[in-house]
């Protein structure tokens, strides 16, 4: 039998729209909920359910008022949400420099207590028969100790503990081995921010350290589909990145073997392109908040386009 806990929760059955990583991107998040036929509190007329992958917060300019505005879908049109490792980093308590200024730094006291509350009831993966939801890795064993859990820090904390003492009964090879154990057999590590392995002779990829670099899980994965965030996937196909983990020429594609779908297509760098436009430009914006629609298997865009899975 299957068990849920705060971590691990069921998908009801319906129609529902996956949305990528927002951070903090309040007017790409409205855009995109008005093309997809939601009103302000996240209700649909056709009983659509929203869905969000995690990635809420940080680099964009209102981090506070997404987080507000999704738990309050969440308490009246039934809109679910898993936590990111954006979302991990904050409630360890971890001041990532520029990604999280806005809560370590420029928030006061009483609205950092509440985005600790609004964050906390989050699960960390979101399941039914036919669809899986986490923000960037569905591993079985780490889905299976979440389900047991009830508090993500504190699950977070219990393996990074255990892996240490791990780590001083049994001293790893290199400084590379002991971050890959850290990375891969911590549950929550694993679901919010993917698999690592040791970097090759390849290019580095984003988000890796130096030695270690992300690992193409998809490629193996044939469970239901899985929809992740994560991944700062770009809609360019004109210009395939180099760094990337995937086909950038085919930005609408399923990974893998098909049974996992990025939906991040990096809002979260629209700070790059205010940066070059100056502070106050808004828009038109390259880098786009995207929604997966089930069952049709249909990509919507902020920017009222659409694009078939494919
Ligand atoms: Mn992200």
């Amino acid at each position: 039998m299957t068990a849920y806990s705060n971590l691990v929760r069921r998908i009801p059955k319906g129609p529902v729209d996956v949305v990528g990583d927002v951070h903090g991107e309040m007017d790409a998040l409205r855009d995109l909920l008005g093309h997809l036929g939601y009103d302000l509190i996240g209700r649909h007329p056709e009983g659509r359910r929203l869905v969000f992958v995690g990635d809420l917060i940080d680099r964009g300019p209102d981090s506070p008022g997404v987080v507000r505005w999704v738990r309050r879908m969440m308490d009246e049109a039934g809109a679910l949400a898993v936590l990111g490792n954006h979302e991990i980093n904050l409630l360890r308590g971890l001041d990532k420099g520029f990604d999280n200024a806005w809560f370590f730094r420029n928030s006061p006291p009483a609205v950092r207590a509440e985005m600790i509350e609004l964050l906390t009831g989050l699960p960390l993966a979101l399941e039914r028969d036919d669809l899986r939801v986490a923000h960037a890795n569905w591993h079985d064993d780490s889905v299976d100790l979440a389900r047991n859990a009830n508090c993500p820090i504190e699950l977070f904390e219990e393996h990074d503990a255990l892996i240490d003492e791990f780590l001083r009964m049994n001293p790893p090879p290199d400084p590379v081995e002991a971050g890959l154990l850290k990375q891969n057999h911590n549950p929550v590590k694993r679901i919010t921010s993917g698999p690592e392995q040791r970097a090759g002779a390849g290019k580095p990829t984003e988000g890796e350290r130096v030695h270690q670099q992300r690992e193409t899980w998809w490629d193996s994965y044939t469970g239901p589909l899985c929809v992740v965030g994560h991944y700062w996937r770009m809609q360019d196909p004109g210009k395939p990145s180099s760094n990337h983990l995937f086909d950038d020429t085919r930005p609408h594609a399923l990974l893998g073997k098909g049974h996992v779908m990025c939906v991040d297509y990096s809002v979260g760098k629209r700070y790059l392109e205010r940066q070059r436009n100056g502070p106050d430009f808004k828009g038109p914006f390259h880098l786009r908040l995207g929604a997966l629609r089930l069952p049709e298997r249909t990509l919507i865009f902020d920017n009222g386009t659409t694009a078939p899975l494919g």
